[in-house]
């Protein structure tokens, strides 16, 4: 059995040698582009990769995505089509909850206020509402928005998911379908993007749909957070509305390009925090174990866990 490894932007020699380690009766290769690879791939772990590695690999048996999304396969004309699957793992969920909660507590605390007050050394309280006045929403009740959801939940918030179809989650309020969307976004003060890129979520989040946000909650201003994908959002319509005060701040980890460049307005925009791509930065050796053990399970004839849908691209 043989593994084929075609990565952008990851160290490729180090997931051999990791995939070597758990897997000592596999062949593990890695893909340069124009170099021929030795015999038949069973497997080909994939990251951003150059699209003529689909033209160049012989047909594997399953793809894995070396992370949670797929849009950065989905896109590519010449994917095979063998099950593609992607990570579920608590190393990554566990993380993308700490930077969600992070960013809803920092906004929720105003703590934008107090740094540029120390900066000026001045002693000064503002007002405080306790998070069971303000009312959360999440774009998105998969794997990630609902660890998330749950999280928030129990810190006292009230929380709200939006997903395709309906979903039952202790202590959530569950809307489903585009019927529903405008029903939950006029609920929500603080609003948490988790959805993946697909083409139906494609650009969703405009003016159009940041507009429809509760008006009336207790911070004033509604709070724009993204975790999910930046081809998901309109990203002069969000530094607009941060720029007007139509939003009250935003926390964005995801671009529709990334890096960010260096003069999108968004570095400037007011109450804007930026990290870059680092929500749920996982543990390469938690998910090393997680393919080696799908590998294992599917040659003993086990279903692949966490087959995307072809159809709805997720
Ligand atoms: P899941 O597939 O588990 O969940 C996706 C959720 O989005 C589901 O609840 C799904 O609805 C919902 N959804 C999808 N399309 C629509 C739609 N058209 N309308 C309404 N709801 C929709 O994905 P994960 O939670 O594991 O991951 C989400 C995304 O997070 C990934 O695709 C990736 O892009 C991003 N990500 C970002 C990281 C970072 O570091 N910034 C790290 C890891 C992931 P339903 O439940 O009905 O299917
Ligand atoms: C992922 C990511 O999809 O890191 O896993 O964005």
């Amino acid at each position: 059995m043989s593994i084929v490894i075609a990565v952008t932007n990851f160290n490729a020699e180090a997931w051999a040698d990791r995939m070597k380690a758990r897997l000592p009766d596999h062949s593990v290769q890695i893909w340069r582009k124009g170099e021929p690879l030795e015999g038949e791939v069973d497997y080909m772990l994939a990251w951003k990769p150059d699209p003529a590695a689909f033209d160049e690999v012989p047909q594997p048996k399953v793809v894995f995505s070396l992370g949670a999304g797929v849009d950065h396969l989905m896109k590519m004309p010449n994917l095979p089509q063998a099950p593609l699957v992607r990570i579920v793992d608590p190393s990554l969920t566990t993380r993308m909850t700490e930077w969600v909660v992070f960013q809803v507590l920092l906004h929720h605390r105003n703590h934008l206020t107090y740094d540029a007050q120390q900066a000026e050394h001045l002693w000064k309280a503002h007002a405080q509402p306790q998070a069971s006045k303000v009312r959360v929403g999440l774009l998105g009740l998969g794997e990630l928005g609902g660890d998330a959801a749950r999280a928030l939940a129990r810190i006292g918030f009230q929380v709200a998911g939006w997903s395709r179809r309906s979903k039952v989650i202790e202590g959530v309020k569950c809307y489903a379908g585009e019927e529903r969307f405008d029903e939950f976004l006029h609920r929500t003060d603080i609003l948490v993007n988790l959805l993946p890129l697909t083409p139906d979520t494609k650009g969703l989040v405009d003016r159009a749909v940041l507009s429809k946000l509760a008006q009336n909650g207790v911070h004033g201003a509604p709070v724009y957070i993204n975790a999910g994908r930046g081809g998901t959002q309109n990203e002069a319509d969000i530094a607009e509305m941060l720029t007007s005060g139509a939003l009250r701040g935003a926390s964005l980890d995801v671009f529709e390009t990334e890096p960010l460049a260096e003069d999108s307005p968004l570095w400037d925009a007011p109450g804007c925090v930026i990290t870059p791509h680092v929500a749920a930065e996982s543990d390469p050796e938690a998910l090393s174990d997680y393919i080696a053990g799908q590998i294992r399970g599917y040659e003993q004839g086990l279903p692949l866990q966490n087959v995307v849908d072809r159809k709805t691209g997720y």
